[in-house]
């Protein structure tokens, strides 16, 4: 019976592994491979003069990559990694790799982002690129179990819609029947749209769609948000619960992980609660000590500004009490001072992790809100309509999960936290 690699230590008498041929060395009376599977590598030593021709000729025909099954005896060796390997009884190639490889899966050869991206699938078999994946497996298991944990009900709405959420701009058009439709930019309207339902708390774990033409590294054209909506709850109530699950996750990764992170060399440090809360005007006070290009009252923050408050706070923070002219039209305005809206931005010092609000549940003034931002009502009349039969106050917030993972584990480029980026230049694979 197949042992994951990792099962085999120096104390298994014999076992069959199978895995892919990690490196092949060839040392006159001596052969070594490593194999490796998603739990580890094991070395395989192939004394020449010791094993059957039929296991020689098969060694001397395997390339780098090839899949092999070894059946074997176990031996302790100090030098190995795991402190073993394996005398092959057996082995057997299941499927075989072409030569030369597109990617050194070894990394001995170094690779740009974009050969990288283009193999795809053989950059996943470094195992620290795995690492990454598993880890961000973690963190959308960890926040999804966390938010049903806390009654909240995993939802599904359509990509496929016929309006913008986030405003006109940044959509994806796309040929739907004889009817215009885009790419969703957010489950936004969906969402809140379920408080009318009663559902009174909601998440989705899903991919949002944003036609942004600039290419930086912590854009993607499709990210991954995890988005919350809760009834019966103000903008304080949902910061709360943010700041509950990102750190829950962080203790989780530290907790479940720490292979991976050892695979990344991610010494994690799990954020303490609560977080800063600084508002809008405060935030743009401390970014303007130090950034050259300073920010008036009304503008949104530049990253200059994201990085020199990130800097001065040193951890992640909350930024509230936004200008309502620069939220979008469901953000809630406080009703003593109307130019400030219940909105907020969750940050990493690094860059935006979160945005949300306590949102506008009165249906007269979100058409106004509506029409302030030079939008139709009527387009969003399948919207505006489960305002009108009870609708129940509500906050939520969206969280882009590249962007979490990203900063997470101090990853330089956000497509490094998503398998088959979309980029403004990269439609396959
Ligand atoms: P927002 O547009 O700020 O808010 O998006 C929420 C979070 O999603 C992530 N994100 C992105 N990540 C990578 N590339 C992109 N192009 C990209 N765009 C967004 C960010 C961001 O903070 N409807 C509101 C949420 C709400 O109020 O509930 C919204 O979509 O991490």
């Amino acid at each position: 019976m197949r042992l994951p690699i990792r099962a085999v230590t120096p104390e298994t008498e014999s076992a069959e592994i199978v895995g892919w041929v990690h490196e092949v060395r060839d040392l006159g009376g001596l052969s070594f491979f490593l194999i490796r599977d998603r739990t580890g590598i094991i070395q395989v030593t192939i004394p020449k003069k010791k094993v059957p021709a039929e296991i020689l000729d098969v060694a001397r025909s395997v390339s780098r990559e090839s899949v092999v099954r070894v059946q074997g005896t176990v031996k302790a060796i100090e030098k190995a990694p795991g402190g073993r390997e394996i005398v092959p009884e057996e082995l057997e190639i299941i499927s075989i790799a072409e030569s030369p490889l597109p990617l050194d899966v070894a990394e001995k050869v170094p690779a740009e982002m974009d050969t990288r991206l283009d193999s795809r699938f053989l950059d996943a078999r470094k195992p620290r690129v795995r690492a990454i994946f598993f880890i961000r497996s973690a963190v959308t298991c960890a926040a999804t179990a966390f938010l049903a944990s806390r009654g909240c009900v995993n939802i599904a709405t359509p990509k496929i819609v016929a309006a913008a959420t986030e405003g006109g701009t940044e959509l994806f058009p796309i040929a739907y029947f004889e009817k215009e439709a885009f790419m969703n930019q957010s489950p936004q309207l969906y969402k809140q749209m379920m408080m009318a339902a009663g559902f009174e708390g909601v998440f989705e774990l899903g991919p949002i769609f944003r036609a942004e033409e600039h290419n930086t590294v912590r854009h993607l054209n499709e990210a991954t948000s995890l988005d919350v909506e809760v009834s019966f709850a103000d903008h304080n109530d949902v910061m709360e619960l943010l700041e509950d699950l990102i750190v829950y996750v962080y203790d989780y990764v530290a907790m479940n992980c720490a292979e991976h992170l050892a695979e990344l060399g991610v010494d994690l440090t799990v954020p303490a609660k609560p977080f800063p809360r600084i508002p809008y005007a405060e935030a743009i006070e401390i970014a303007n000590r130090t950034v050259e290009e300073k920010i008036a009252f009304g503008d949104d923050l530049s990253p200059a500004a994201e990085r020199a408050i990130g800097d001065a706070i040193g951890g992640h923070y909350f930024v509230v009490d936004w200008p309502t002219d620069i939220r979008p039209y469901y953000a809630m305005p406080y009703p003593d001072r109307p130019e400030f809206c219940k909105a907020f931005d969750l940050m990493h010092p690094r860059m935006e992790l979160s945005s949300g609000a306590q949102r506008v549940h009165d249906h007269d003034l979100l058409v106004e809100r509506i029409r302030a931002k030079g939008l139709s009502p009527e387009s969003f009349e399948f919207y505006l309509k489960t305002f009108r039969y009870g609708m129940p106050p509500h906050a939520g917030w969206g969280l882009g999960i590249e962007r979490l993972v990203m900063t997470m584990l101090d990853l330089g480029n956000i497509r490094e936290a998503v398998l088959f980026p979309r980029d403004r230049h990269r439609l396959t694979p």
